[in-house]
């Protein structure tokens, strides 16, 4: 089953949005496989970013995401990558359509409230930053509710 990774980022942490953003992935059918909080250190921050260090941005996305302790999340279910990013929005939260997490809550384009893996192979590469493979856990999950 396609899984995805998850990152409640630090405005959303910091606004207590945690649970709402959650519960909106897992009321579209998306299984919850495994939760951690923890505070980023940059060296992580700049492995999970590394597609965008010669970026302008970098830099600040860095500081930005390692500011706080966040929680990183497994999420499964039938095309799960893309799924989750529907769920999500556009980067941007000022072009996200209302509904969406960063259409909802997002700050600006990089205080954009959620993280979700943008193919199947960078989610393998990005959940094994976060997670070792048996923390990653197997159960039913009814396809409704
Ligand atoms: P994504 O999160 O929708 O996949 P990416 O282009 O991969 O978007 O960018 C990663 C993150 O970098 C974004 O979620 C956002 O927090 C930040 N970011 C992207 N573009 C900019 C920018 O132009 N200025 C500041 N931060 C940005
Ligand atoms: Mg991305």
């Amino acid at each position: 089953m396609e899984r995805s990774l998850v990152l409640i980022k630090p405005d959303a942490m910091q606004r207590g949005l945690a649970g709402t953003i959650i519960s909106r992935l897992e009321g579209q059918g998306l299984k919850l496989v495994s939760l951690k909080m923890l505070h980023l250190d940059k060296a992580l921050a700049k492995r999970l970013y590394a597609v965008h260090s010669d970026k302008p941005f970098f830099e600040g996305l860095v500081n930005y995401i390692s500011s706080t302790p966040i929680m990183a999340a497994v999420f499964e279910g039938e095309g799960a990558v893309e799924v989750i990013r529907e769920i999500m929005g556009a980067t941007d939260p000022a072009q996200a359509e209302a509904g969406t997490i960063r259409g909802d809550f997002g700050l600006d384009i990089e205080r954009n409230t959620v993280h979700g893996s943008d193919s199947v192979e960078t989610a393998e590469r990005e959940i094994k930053l976060f997670f070792a493979e048996e923390e990653i856990f197997n159960y039913h999950r009814e396809t409704e509710g």
